[in-house]
């Protein structure tokens, strides 16, 4: 058995490996056509283009602003009064006075910038037998042409290990490579320096803040001569391009760094193409080959990616179903390494001046979607950059839970960026959201869940949860008309204006405290508050059923069956929370009627997420529909505007946006494993168009490992790994039983 368990992982690797590719004729002549690479601290996108390539790159820190503390002093004092003005039902009055006198300082927080752009000019003009690729399995771009008799190819890695992006030029004739390399930023505050081997690009964002510098080092076995601030490279046969960049960016309070010496330092792990790559890859696949799928092939597999999503609704092409949810697990490695900062809602791509939403972290929906794949698909290690923002957020959470609510812990509203602002940004309608420090927390808990890492649930999980509850615990208040403990002011996200007792906010709040106790227990500390928590917990909002046979989404039952909108904020405690279970129908099937109403079509996170709320309906080929909805060009469905893929499968909202990437691969291991129930549930939400297929190396809850094959739908095969054997209960082809999960 054990034999016949690893030939089948391995043959699988192999059998899918020419399958993991993202292939086009043509070069890019737009940017979301362009392939991404990244490290977690650089990103760029490759265009391919001929005569000229570009490069365009970004390095995480790159940010208008500078350290400052966003909290509004004083705000509490009126606190009290939008209170009564919205219990008075006087909402656009307390949203006036919010807007005055309860807002951050500024209004607005600060935007994601892009670094830089590395670009090659070659004397080459009508080419054949182009062809340019990403191979998600070695994270490697490769743009290849023929040109006077010429074969030409470039290669573009982004390592982890040496924090640079490497750009391979080959000619497979000697002396045949000549190229002109420049550098330069969109910043006009910009200069560019060309010194023998090395051109050096040196900026500011702003005065007195974000300062970068970028250096391309050229290492070839042709000449090298500076030309006007550019490099000219002739007669080589090999050219090697190492592009690094860095700020003066040490934390969210502390920009006293310095860039050169950032980038010399990074110049020194300079080494052979060969080494890199060696390195690179060895990185790469330690996270990205611990998952595999196969959901079967047809001829379809075979056409250029941008033709396949064209096709996708009226062919037969399942296997582009995997390769969307292995980019997103490729995209997750490229924009969110320990280190860096956290995948923002463009992952770490932008090449704006003016990002859509700044590319900042909207903690809504959009950011905790993008750490949705982390744990079920293998990637524990890829949340750590949020960790380590959180930690940070409770520090400037802790100013504005006591300057705006004169409470203890820490609160994070519905947006923040490298500065950790924390307090609420915008207008008074939705940017007076209190759960987002709530929901941010809770991937801690979930980290726990998976890895059953004690340590780590003892010293960075549970103080930072201990202090989301401590917030709640002191801001609740009650509802003069039911007596239940409330969340207010705050709003349902985006929908409904400044109210009193959202029920998603209930909805994360009681999983917050009930999460706290269970870690307080487990890690034997703090009765005193866990009993506090435990007291508050029956006092709070329940769910509520209303007059259309829906989950309500606010304390009044007043939700229009019509509304379309894309946020589906009480479906929360379905998906991602366990408010909402299978065990209890009533909740179940009313959740179910409010999804039903919202439609099948929408912006391309919203369709993340209604993929894995289909999934925990268990529900697949509704799933599935969702999903056919996502896998299209952008564009509209039915006369609404819908979200869709671009050439280079980034999702739109439209425009471009990254959550809905991660949403759609945490959905698809959503229908093939759940794992919220204390069981191993296989195959919950199978489509039956997925007649046959293969996954291996899921996690599950409890920190199992799971391997599954399915043949007919119905489970053929399976695998449940564990660190040590012990009983698992596991739930597969509609029998519940309990069998042992064996070694890893
Ligand atoms: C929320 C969404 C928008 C967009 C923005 C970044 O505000 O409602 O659709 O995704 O975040």
């Amino acid at each position: 058995m054990k034999l016949q368990v690893v030939l089948f992982a391995s043959s699988l690797a192999v059998c899918l490996a020419s399958d993991l590719k993202l292939w086009y004729r043509q070069p890019a002549t737009a940017w979301e056509e362009a392939l991404p690479v990244g490290n977690g601290h650089m990103g760029a996108m490759i265009y391919g283009g001929v005569p000229t390539e570009r490069v365009q790159f970004n390095e995480h820190t790159v940010w208008t602003g500078q350290p400052h503390c966003y909290a509004h002093k004083g705000a509490v004092k009126f606190l009290p009064e939008i209170r009564r003005l919205l219990f008075d039902g006087k909402q656009k009055e307390a949203e006036q006075l919010a807007l005055r006198e309860f807002m951050s300082e500024p209004l607005r927080q600060k935007a994601y910038q892009p670094c830089g752009d590395l670009w090659i000019e070659f004397p080459h003009d009508k080419t054949s037998d182009y062809r340019r690729w990403l191979n998600l399995d070695t994270a490697l771009a490769v743009t290849e042409y023929q040109f006077g008799g010429v074969a030409y190819r470039r290669e573009v890695v982004a390592s982890y290990p040496d924090r640079a992006v490497v750009v391979r030029l080959t000619a497979d004739k000697p002396g045949k490579l000549d190229c002109v390399v420049r550098l330069n930023s969109p910043h006009t505050n910009s200069t560019v320096a060309a010194t023998a081997n090395t051109l050096t690009l040196r900026g500011e964002v702003e005065p007195d803040g974000i300062r970068f510098e970028s250096r391309a080092l050229l290492t070839t076995d042709g000449a090298v001569t500076v030309e006007q601030g550019t490099l000219r490279v002739r007669g080589a046969g090999t050219l090697i391009i190492r592009l690094v960049a860095a700020t003066n960016f040490k934390s969210y309070k502390d920009i006293s760094g310095d860039p050169a010496a950032r980038c010399a330092a990074l110049l020194k792990k300079n080494k052979s193409w060969e080494k890199t790559l060696q390195a690179h890859v060895a990185d790469h696949q330690s996270l990205f080959r611990r998952v595999s799928l196969d959901l079967g092939r047809t001829p379809a597999a075979d056409k250029p990616t941008d033709q396949r999503i064209k096709e996708f609704a009226t062919g037969n092409d399942p296997s582009l179903v995997a390769l969307v949810f292995q980019y997103g697990r490729y995209l997750l490695i490229a924009s969110s390494r320990p280190g860096g900062q956290p995948a923002n809602l463009q992952g770490i791509w932008n090449d704006k001046l003016k990002p859509p939403w700044d590319s900042k972290y909207t903690c809504n929906i959009n950011t905790e979607m993008n750490y949705w794949p982390a744990e079920v698909t293998n990637l524990s290690e890829c949340h750590e950059p949020l960790f380590a923002a959180l930690a940070e957020l409770a520090d400037t959470g802790r100013v504005v839970a006591k300057e705006h609510y004169g409470a203890r812990g820490w609160v994070v509203h519905h947006n923040f960026d490298l500065w950790r602002g924390a307090a609420p940004i915008n207008a008074a309608n939705h940017g007076i959201w209190v759960a987002g420090s709530g929901w941010l927390a809770l991937h801690l808990w979930e980290r726990y869940l998976f890895t059953q890492d004690k340590d780590f649930l003892a010293k960075h999980g549970y103080p930072l949860m201990k202090g989301a509850a401590q917030f709640y615990a002191d801001f609740l208040c009650e509802d003069p008309l039911t007596g239940w403990l409330i969340s207010g002011p705050s709003n349902s996200p985006e929908q409904g204006g400044l109210v009193m007792g959202p029920t998603m906010d209930h909805q994360i709040i009681r999983a917050l405290f009930r999460q706290c106790i269970e870690a307080a227990r487990i890690l034997n500390t703090d009765k005193e508050f866990a009993d506090r928590l435990a007291a508050i917990l029956p006092r709070i909002a329940p769910n509520k059923v209303g007059q259309h046979g829906q989950l309500q989404e606010w304390l009044e039952d007043k939700d229009d069956p019509k509304n379309q909108h894309r946020h589906l904020s009480h479906l929360w405690g379905v998906y991602p929370g366990d408010d909402i279970t299978s065990r209890d129908q009533k909740f179940f099937e009313a959740a179910k009627q409010s999804l039903i109403h919202r439609g099948d079509a929408a912006t391309g996170w919203s369709m993340g997420w209604k993929v894995n709320l289909w999934a925990r309906f268990l529900d697949g080929d509704h799933a599935l529909v969702i999903l056919r909805n996502l896998l299209q060009p952008v564009g509209k469905v039915k006369g609404r505007w819908s979200g869709g893929l671009y050439p280079n499968l980034f999702d739109a909202c439209p425009p471009f946006q990254i959550d809905g990437n991660f949403g759609a691969t945490a959905g698809i291991a959503e229908m093939l494993l759940q794992s919220q129930l204390d069981e191993v549930h296989l195959l919950p939400a199978l489509p039956k168009d997925w007649h046959a297929g293969k996954v291996t190396g899921l996690r599950a809850r409890d920190n199992f490992t799971v391997d599954i094959e399915w043949k007919k739908g119905k489970v053929t095969q399976y695998r449940i790994a564990s660190p040590q054997p012990r009983k698992v209960q596991v739930h597969v082809n509609g029998e519940v039983k309990t069998v042992m999960a064996n070694k890893l």
